[in-house]
């Protein structure tokens, strides 16, 4: 039978391969980068690399729009140097999770250029496609078959005139959605997942796996005044099969295979609600999944780009609503940031030069000592921060591009569109991992395809590699620790002080240690009250130094963004 509980003490890294390390100086990272750069892994000690997409793309989304399943993009290597990745991580006893992207593909996949090809293409139902909506002119904005708005900025329809019929893409019009309804299409990614566990991955990060069931009829969303096209979440995210579509995929890939595997379900929308039917392992669906509801506090519902703060608090208790949901039953997952996100210690922390290691360092603490199993994303190790932005052309994301096209045609002020990018692009996180104080930060010998980041200079993983204070140090141990201490793996969480606007505190308890974690998160020194019972617990970790060893509940004052961990029975 598979195992099912080496995952909850492990700790995940993700690499972002166009973006991780260049070897060939094409000015994009690969395949090569990545096996010359495994002993950075090794010295960090996670257990499991989640790889970023490879595979043959046109790369409209940078390898999210696949154009081949079971082969690698000549961009990042070859299916050799993959085999020779399985094989490093295994030497080093690190697992390889694959990205998994079956809710599109790319148009250049064969499976759409056939169905596109003809209405009577045996794949033509493979993908969705639709009439013009009745009584309008055919091709014209306003004819789409329903108001669905694409995550890129338009409509999720794009007209294709050799057949006459729309076809449904809820990313760039490059991904066309496949249709689940086609028990031929679930086979065929049954089937290509095999194939990839056969060469000896050994799992999967599943791209947008709660989108892939999409409502019947797929009627229209409520409109948004003001808005030619709505947001149709509610019709196509967890929808009506989802669950015995997730139940099915197990059973027919998993099946009589035994040994370690993981699978992640990335679930924009999901509640706790839900993701504890997903992780419910009686239900043999996903092992956890990427929520998204801390990523969401501080934008506008409707608008990622218009940002809106984040108050602490809301923070703190979003977090702790899914410690409390899935305690008895189910799996969370515990990430601060992705190559989606803007980078954490910019976005959750501060980055100013003065306070930006203590920040990385306490955020980094509060995140892994909650229950869960935790995600690093390349270059958040060494606290890698977002890009100073200043132009739209800096900018390469799909997303970004389209949205302040749009948004500018529409007429939003350029300046506040650039804020917006800024501040929540998602080419913050894509900028090249600095590993040194060379040339283009040591990612590439070429010209870097995104502008590495000036603070390369002193932000880098060989500024902190000896370093035994480092942001990079501080990682390394918080991920022992999570080998280490059992409380950490199963203890229960529980949220102290939860009204308090700047320290985040809580304990862990397993019934034979307890584990407490307090911080500090600004600027300010705090005082943070304690039971009496805490005292002469010891520390395990602290992110300032000549933090005293035992603690003296009566009498514990954190400086800024000061944050520590005690143990005790
Ligand atoms: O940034 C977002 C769009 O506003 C996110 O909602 C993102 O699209 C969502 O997290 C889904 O992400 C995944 O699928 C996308 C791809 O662009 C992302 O890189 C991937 O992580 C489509 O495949």
């Amino acid at each position: 039978a598979r195992d099912r509980s080496w995952w909850r003490s492990a700790v995940v890294y993700q690499i972002y391969p166009r973006s991780f390390a260049d070897s060939d100086g094409d000015g994009v990272g690969d395949l090569g980068g990545v096996l010359q750069r495994l002993d950075h892994l090794e010295h960090l000690g996670v257990d499991v690399v989640w790889l970023s997409p490879v595979y043959r793309s046109p790369q409209a989304d940078n390898g999210y729009d696949i154009s081949d399943y079971t082969d690698i993009d000549p961009l990042f290597g070859t299916l050799e140097q993959l085999d020779e990745l399985v094989a490093g991580l295994h030497a080093r006893g690190i697992r390889l999770l694959m990205d998994l992207v079956v809710n599109h593909t790319s148009d250049e996949h064969p499976w759409f250029v056939d169905s596109r090809s003809s209405r009577h293409s045996p794949r033509r139902d493979w993908y969705v496609w639709r009439d013009a909506r009745p009584g309008t002119t055919p091709g014209e904005p306003g004819s789409e078959p329903n108001n669905w708005g694409s995550f890129f900025s338009g409509s999720a329809w794009q007209w294709d005139e050799q057949t006459g019929q729309y076809y449904l893409h809820l990313f760039d019009r490059k991904q066309p959605d496949l249709n689940w309804e086609n028990p031929e299409v679930r086979a065929a990614v049954h089937a290509m997942m095999r194939w990839w566990l056969d060469r000896g991955v050994d799992g999967f990060r599943m791209d947008v796996i709660n989108f892939i069931s999409k409502t019947a009829g797929l009627p229209d969303a409520p409109a948004v005044p003001g808005r030619p096209y709505a947001n149709a979440f509610e019709l196509f995210a967890d929808g009506p099969r989802i669950h015995e579509f997730l139940a099915e995929m197990t059973r027919e890939v998993f099946a009589g295979r035994s040994g370690a595997y993981l699978t992640v379900g990335e679930m924009p929308g999901v509640t706790p609600e839900q993701a504890r039917l997903y992780t419910d392992p009686e239900r043999d669906e996903v092992d956890m999944v990427f929520q998204f509801e801390h990523v969401s506090l501080d934008t506008d519902p409707l608008d990622k780009f218009a940002w809106r703060g984040l108050e602490l608090v809301d923070l703190k208790h979003s977090l702790h609503r899914w410690q409390d949901a899935l305690a008895e039953r189910g799996w969370n997952s515990l990430y601060w940031n992705n190559h989606d996100q803007p980078r954490a210690v910019s976005r959750f922390g501060d980055d100013d030069p003065r306070w930006w290691a203590a920040s990385a360092k306490a955020l980094a603490t509060v995140l892994h000592g909650l229950r869960g199993t935790p995600y690093v994303y390349q270059g958040e190790e060494i606290g890698m921060t977002n890009f100073p932005f200043t132009s739209a052309d800096q900018h390469r994301d799909v997303e970004a591009v389209n949205y302040y096209a749009t948004v500018v045609q529409q007429g939003l002020d350029e300046r506040e569109a650039l804020t917006g990018l800024a501040r929540v692009g998602r080419d913050n996180a894509r900028t090249p991992v600095q590993w040194d104080a060379t040339a283009h930060a040591g990612f590439t010998t070429g010209r870097p395809w995104l502008a590495v980041n000036p603070n390369a200079s002193w932000l880098n993983v060989a500024a902190q590699r000896d370093d035994p204070h480092s942001v990079l140090a501080h990682y390394r141990t918080l991920i022992r620790l999570r080998h280490e201490v059992a409380v950490l793996v199963e203890g229960r969480t529980t949220l102290l002080l939860p009204h308090d606007p700047q320290l985040w505190c809580y304990t862990r308890d397993d019934g034979r240690s307890r584990l407490l974690v307090v911080a500090n998160l600004g600027r300010e020194p705090r005082e943070v009250p304690l039971d009496p019972s805490w005292s002469g617990a010891q520390l395990l970790l602290g992110n300032l130094t000549g933090t005293p060893a035992v603690l003296d509940a009566a009498d514990l004052t954190l400086a800024g963004w000061d944050a520590r961990m005690y143990l005790t029975r």
